[in-house]
C-alpha cells in the first residue's frame, strides 16, 4: 500500500484528561515495527469498559490516551515478521491477547494470555514506545488496541484475521461485548438445558448473558436491572421474567430464591457493583449453583461475605471476554454470525460517525443506548 512505512495522519478520538469529554484530533500514527500490525479501522462499539476509562477507572490506563476496543478492520500494512495477516485482510483487533506461548495459551482450559492488560500495562506497545502522537505530544494507546483511531497499531498476537465476508460495522462487537457475555453462559458457566438462570444487568454485555443461555436450552431466564427499558429487548432475546429490585421491598436475592424454589442454577453479574456481585451469589442455588463475575468493580473495592455461602457447595466465578482463546476463537465466532447462528446484530440500537464519539457515550450513560457504533 503506497502508505505502508510512512507515518500516516488521520483522525481519533483523544482522551485528554479524567473527566473530559474526548475530542476528535488529526494524530499522527506511525508504522508498524517488527512483529506489529497497522489496522484501519472501519467501525468500533462504545463498551461500558471506555466510560470507565474516561472516568478514570483504571490506574494502568495513563492519559492522553486514544480508547476504544471493540473494533473491526483492515490491515494496511505489517512489520517484519508478520505471517499470520497481510494488507488488506479484514480483522479483529483483539483486547485480550493471545501469545500463545505461554502457559495459559498452552493450557487449553484457559483463555488469560500473560501478555494480557491484567499482569502487564498496556498503554505502550511491548518496546514501551508509543505510535501515536497528536499536536507533538505522545498518545497513549488502550489495551494495545486503541480502536478510536482511525489507524491504530498492536503486536500481531492481538489481532484474529477474520472472514473477508463479514461486515465490520456489525462484527466489531465481536471484539469485546458479545464474546464476553455469550461465553460466560457457554464457555464459563456451562449452562445446562433445562437450568434456571439469573443475569443482573441487561446492557449489551448481560444481553449476551441472557442470548447465550438461551442457546444452551436454559428453561427459565431472569433479567434482573433497575432500568425497565431494558426489559423488551431482553424478552425478545429469550429472559423469560424481567425484575426489577426497585419494585421490590425484600432484597433481590430472596426474591430470586422465592421465584425458584432453591435458587437458579447459574447466576451473572454484568454490572460491576460489588452490592450486586454478593446479590448474584445469594441468588443461585446452595448446593450446585455458579455464580459468574462479569462485571468489574472499581479498583480497590473489597468484598465482605458469609463464607456459608460458599461451604454448602456454590462456585464463584469470574470470566475475562467470556472465556474464549480470542485468536483461535473470534474468527470462528465469525464464521458463525455469518451462518447466522446467533444475532448480534440486535444489540446495535444505534450508528454514529466518530466525530458525534460523545454523543454516543452520551446515550449510554443516559441508559439509551445498547450498543452504540462508530464508523469512521
Ligand atoms: N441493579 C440492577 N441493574 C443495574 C444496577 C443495579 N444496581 N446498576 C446498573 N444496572 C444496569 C444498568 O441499567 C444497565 O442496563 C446494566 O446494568 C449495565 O449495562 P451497560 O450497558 O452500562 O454496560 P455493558 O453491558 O456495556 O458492560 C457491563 C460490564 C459489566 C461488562 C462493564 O461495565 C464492565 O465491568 N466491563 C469490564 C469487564 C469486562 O471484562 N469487559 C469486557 C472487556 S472490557
Ligand atoms: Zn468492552
Amino acid at each position: 500500500m503506497a502508505t505502508s512505512g510512512k507515518v500516516i495522519r488521520c483522525r481519533a478520538a483523544v482522551a485528554w484528561a479524567v473527566g473530559k469529554p474526548l475530542s476528535v484530533e488529526e494524530v499522527e500514527v506511525s508504522p508498524p515495527k517488527a512483529g506489529e500490525v497497522r489496522v484501519k479501522i472501519v467501525a468500533t462499539g462504545i463498551c461500558r469498559t471506555d466510560d470507565h476509562v474516561l472516568e478514570g477507572c483504571f490506574p494502568n490506563v495513563v492519559f492522553p490516551v486514544i480508547p476504544g476496543h471493540e473494533g473491526a478492520g483492515i490491515v494496511e500494512s505489517v512489520g517484519e515478521g508478520v505471517t499470520s495477516v497481510k494488507p488488506g485482510d479484514k480483522v479483529i483487533p483483539l483486547c485480550l491477547p493471545q501469545c500463545g506461548g505461554c502457559s495459559f495459551c498452552l493450557n487449553p482450559e484457559s483463555n488469560y494470555c500473560v501478555k494480557s492488560h491484567v499482569s502487564e500495562p498496556q498503554n505502550l506497545l511491548p518496546d514501551k514506545t508509543s505510535r501515536f502522537t497528536c499536536k507533538g505530544k505522545q498518545i497513549h494507546h488502550f489495551l494495545w488496541v486503541s480502536t478510536f483511531a482511525e489507524y491504530t497499531v498492536m503486536p500481531e498476537y492481538a489481532v484474529a484475521k477474520i472472514d473477508a465476508a463479514a461486515p465490520l460495522d456489525k462484527v466489531c462487537l465481536l471484539g469485546c461485548g458479545f464474546p464476553t457475555g455469550y461465553g460466560a453462559a457457554i464457555n464459563t458457566a456451562k449452562v445446562k438445558p433445562g437450568s434456571t438462570c439469573a443475569i443482573f444487568g441487561v446492557g449489551g454485555v448481560g444481553l449476551s448473558v441472557v442470548m447465550g443461555c438461551k442457546a444452551t436450552g436454559a428453561s427459565r431466564i431472569i433479567a434482573v436491572d433497575i432500568n425497565k427499558d431494558k426489559f423488551a429487548k431482553a424478552k425478545e432475546l429469550g429472559a423469560t421474567d424481567c425484575i426489577s429490585p426497585h419494585d421490590f421491598k425484600k432484597p433481590i436475592q430472596e426474591v430470586l430464591t422465592e421465584m425458584t424454589g432453591h435458587g437458579v442454577d447459574y447466576s451473572f453479574e454484568a454490572i460491576g457493583h460489588v452490592d450486586t456481585l454478593t446479590a448474584a451469589l445469594a441468588s443461585c442455588n446452595m448446593n450446585t449453583g455458579v455464580c459468574v463475575m462479569v462485571g468489574v468493580p472499581a479498583s480497590g473495592s473489597v468484598i465482605s461475605i458469609d463464607p456459608m455461602l460458599l461451604l454448602s457447595g456454590r462456585t464463584w466465578k469470574g470470566t475475562l471476554l467470556g472465556g474464549w482463546k480470542m485468536r483461535d476463537c473470534i474468527p470462528t465466532l465469525v464464521s458463525s454470525y455469518l451462518e447466522k447462528k446467533f444475532n448480534s446484530d440486535v444489540l446495535i440500537s444505534h450508528t454514529l460517525p466518530i466525530a458525534k464519539v460523545n454523543e454516543g457515550f452520551e446515550l449510554l450513560r443516559a441508559g439509551k443506548s445498547i450498543r452504540c457504533v462508530l464508523l469512521f
